[in-house]
């Protein structure tokens, strides 16, 4: 059985010092999500455009059988965790009634003018037990103050507050630092502090997003594929939103004084808005996404973008469903857990940091193949070098090999690399940098009756 509960009698060895910067818990808790889905719904829906210039009727949008409730079940079935909607895009038409712009459902013919995407998502989302996120495009194309500074700040903060306190909890705010206006266009002075600000004080749980964080970072492309070296840190002050190194935001910044884990954002199609033509990216290339975000230490926000009729088109919902039956398949055997495991070195040469705690049944019993995230092997402070052993006295084939960080207590791992024993020595059979809240590596299949996992380098 895992310790749960330190008693006194184990007390006496120390954990391992939390090395900073840490976490915040809504940064854990989004971390947790692993995969979000991102809803691109607008009047793009209906002009077939990936960025509408603002002059949209309002006319147009009128999703005959919008059901945000066929939107959360689907992301419930298939594993996601949050769901996140373009609430204003770039056009500045607003999917919910808002009372600053007349740009926005209650002109459409949509429900007779009285419908409202953002609450029909908070009540799908509650009833499926999803969290809830919006996008609010600081980019307004419609907005007649917008390039005046401080008035369309005001307006902008106005529609965050509406977001902010009239539809319940949210776990995330995405602010986009897409830009066309171009060397002519109208010059707005965004205030992110101060919409960050009312951020906190209104939705202290959600996690804010942008190139810069503070929260959660953008991954640097819209590929989704975070670096292979993936450091949940940065040093925020080094980026400016909208003109961000990418390179930067990619790996992350050992360095860096900053928490701000990275977001990979992709979208299930070549656009993000829904277009006739367009079809879903294959399994294959689902599943090279998953392990390239997830599998680097981030988290994937998977757009599946809704049909002019409002639902989610057939073709993503069967791609998905290939998807979770995919993961489901690969992640059901975890062979570590009939393995014996041994280490090089044990944290004072205590039980509860000793191996065995990295492959320990989970108590909390909803991910089915983890281990107990309370426990963890750990080393003495000096140690720099060491490896856990997998021994299962048989030859096993495995295709895949899993390790985590306790990212509470900070990321450390600089480099490590898996050996299999084989003709009577240790051979490598993959190498790697950063680990953090999860790294996988995908291998050819391999055959293997010891394999072990050395941390060749660690910040601490
Ligand atoms: C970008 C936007 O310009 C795209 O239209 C899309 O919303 C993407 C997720 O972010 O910056």
């Amino acid at each position: 059985m895992p310790v749960l509960w330190t008693s006194r009698s184990v007390a006496a060895v120390r954990p391992p010092a939390p090395i900073p910067p840490l976490p915040e818990w809504r940064q854990v808790l989004w971390q947790g999500t692993e995969l979000v889905m991102f809803l691109h719904f607008g009047v793009n829906t209906f002009t077939g455009r990936e960025w509408g210039d603002g002059t949209e009727d309002p006319g147009i949008f009128n999703p005959q059988r919008l059901d945000a409730g066929q939107w959360a079940a689907v992301a419930k079935e298939c594993g996601f965790g949050r769901l996140i909607l373009t609430a204003k895009h770039h056009d500045g038409f607003c999917l919910w009634p808002s009372q600053y712009t007349e740009h926005c459902v209650a002109s459409s013919p949509w429900k007779n003018g009285s419908g409202d995407v953002v609450a029909e998502l908070e009540l799908a989302c509650r009833s499926n037990g999803l969290q809830m996120g919006l996008y609010l495009s600081p980019w307004d194309r419609h907005e007649s103050s917008y390039g005046d500074s401080p008035s369309y700040n005001a307006h902008y903060i106005a529609q965050l507050r509406e977001l902010m306190t009239e539809y319940g909890l949210l776990h995330e705010i995405w602010f986009d630092g897409a830009c066309g206006e171009g060397p002519n266009g109208k010059r707005q002075e965004y205030v992110f502090d101060l919409y960050w600000a009312l951020v906190r004080q209104l939705q202290p749980l959600a996690c804010i997003f942008s190139d810069a964080g503070p929260d959660v970072r953008w991954i640097g492309n819209e590929n989704g594929f975070a670096g292979e070296t993936c450091w949940s840190m940065m040093d925020r002050s080094a980026v400016t939103i909208g003109q961000a190194d990418v390179k930067l935001l990619n790996t992350g910044d050992i360095n860096g004084p900053n928490w701000v884990p990275g977001e990979c954002d992709v979208s299930i199609r070549d656009g993000w808005f829904w277009h006739a033509e367009q079809k879903p990216k294959s399994l294959q290339q689902l599943l090279d996404i998953y392990f390239k975000s997830v599998g680097r230490n981030g988290v994937l926000l998977l757009n599946v973008p809704p049909t002019p009729e409002g639902l989610l088109d057939d073709r993503d919902v069967a791609r998905l469903r290939e998807f979770k039956s995919a993961l489901d398949d690969i992640f059901t055997v975890n062979l570590a857990r009939e393995a014996q495991v041994t280490a090089s070195h044990v944290r004072g040469a205590a039980a509860q940091y000793g191996p065995s705690g990295t492959i320990d049944d989970n108590p909390y019993g909803n991910w089915t193949v983890e281990a107990n995230p309370q426990t963890y092997w750990a080393v003495d402070d000096s140690v720099r070098r060491c490896w856990i052993e997998l021994d299962f006295a048989k030859e096993v084939e495995f295709n895949l090999l899993l390790v985590r960080e306790p990212i509470r207590l900070g990321q450390r791992i600089e480099a490590y690399h898996w050996d299999i024993f084989k003709d009577n020595r240790w051979q490598t059979l993959v190498s790697g940098t950063t680990i953090g809240n999860k790294k996988m590596d995908p291998v050819p299949v391999g055959k293997a009756s010891r394999l072990r996992l050395v941390s060749d380098n660690a910040r601490a």
